[in-house]
């Protein structure tokens, strides 16, 4: 077989340390655009292949699951002309890549409130996620029309709602129970978060699942951002010392 096969449930890996899911905030797109003199969306368009680049070095570190923040619930309030943009790149990052994404054994799973999203986007999406479902590598997983505030407010409805129907009782509710209900349901937690173009905030990003999450922040605009980048930010990772609030 020409790539490692990797199994996202189990750990068999020897290399100690070793982040098993990595989420990424791909800020700087615009900016990135706005200094060449070019239009915002040629920055979304460049940041694609940072995706791809980031996908390759993250199978080939072994990481099992990578999570990308590709489109916030806030980013409604873009320019229309962006939004439109913004929604053909699944289907576009998908004609290019999916052959190299299926070849390197990777599953597409996203997080976000996918429903509202227009047909055509939801179509691509809906493919690349039955092509890839058997794959057992990596798990690239989107964040699309997400927002960490409305999924633990969904959640919290969703929970209330399942007590009303006796299909969950007050008593068992506990923080496990709880994170079934979120996007993320069977997801381990974050191991490292990475935020690129010099911003050090969440932006409404995994607010509950980032608690004990170490975060590895970068000066680089996304569309800059190179496999080689995401390996220093695994190795820094390695170094670090987590005490999950302990000792
Ligand atoms: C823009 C830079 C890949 C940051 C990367 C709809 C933001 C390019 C996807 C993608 C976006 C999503 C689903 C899928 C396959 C690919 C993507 C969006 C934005 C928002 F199944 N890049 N990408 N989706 N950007």
């Amino acid at each position: 077989m020409k790539f490692p096969f990797i199994n996202q449930q189990q750990s068999d890996d020897k290399d100690t340390n070793l982040p098993n899911h990595v989420a990424i905030i791909m800020d700087g797109n615009g900016r990135w655009a706005k200094e060449r003199g070019l239009p915002r969306v040629a920055g979304h368009k460049k940041g694609m292949d940072a995706v791809k680049d980031t996908v390759k070095m993250a199978v080939d570190c072994g990481v099992k699951i990578l999570t990308l923040y590709a489109f916030s619930t806030e980013n409604w309030k873009r320019p229309k002309t962006e939004v439109d943009f913004l929604m053909r790149l699944p289907n576009e990052f998908l004609n290019v890549f999916l052959p190299e994404l299926m070849e390197r054994n990777v599953k597409i799973d996203t997080i976000g409130n996918v429903e509202t999203l227009p047909r055509h986007t939801q179509k691509a999406i809906s493919y690349a996620k039955s092509k890839t479902k058997n794959n057992k590598g990596l798990l690239l997983n989107f964040a699309i029309n997400y927002g960490s505030r409305d999924e633990i407010l969904k959640a919290t409805k969703q929970i209330l709602m399942d007590i009303e129907r006796e299909k969950l009782s007050f008593e068992t509710l506990d923080e496990a129970v709880f994170s079934k209900y979120l996007y993320t349901n069977s997801l381990s937690d974050p191991d490292l978060l990475i935020r690129t173009s010099g911003e050090q905030r969440l932006s409404n990003f995994l607010l509950w699942q980032l608690a004990y999450t170490e975060f590895w922040f970068t000066d680089v605009y996304w569309p800059d951002f190179t496999g080689d980048i995401f390996k220093q930010a695994i190795d820094d990772y390695k170094r670090r010392k987590r005490r999950y609030g302990g000792i």
